[in-house]
């Protein structure tokens, strides 16, 4: 009885710390990803037309990627989510490096 006990309350100490492992594990991971997003840039811009595989927007500079501020068309990527917004909207760009190395639209999400 007194080694189970024992056993419990060993249980009990170790539990936390691999829970915290866990954790620190997830949280290295989560990191890890981010970095390597770092293609991924968002900018606010003005939706001005939206069509099959091309967006026109007016957008500000976006030191991230060394773009002055202009209006120009984008590309649309495979499968960008554009779903909610329309032309005439202020909306926050995700912009990823496409197949051809140049940046295109990810998604296209409402300014709240
Ligand atoms: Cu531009």
């Amino acid at each position: 009885m007194r080694n189970l006990t024992l056993a419990l309350a060993l249980a009990a100490l170790t539990a936390p710390a691999a829970l915290a492992q866990a954790n620190m594990s997830g949280h290295d991971m989560t990191m890890g990803d981010h970095s390597a997003m770092s293609d991924g840039i968002h900018a606010e811009a003005t939706l001005n037309s939206l069509s099959d595989g091309m967006a026109n927007v007016s957008h500000g500079p976006i030191p991230d990627i060394g773009w002055p501020a202009m209006t120009m068309d984008m590309t649309l990527l495979d499968g960008a989510e554009t779903g909610e917004v329309a032309p005439g909207d202020t909306v926050m760009m995700m912009l990823e490096k496409g197949p051809d190395g140049m940046y295109g639209i990810r998604a296209l999400m409402p300014m709240e």
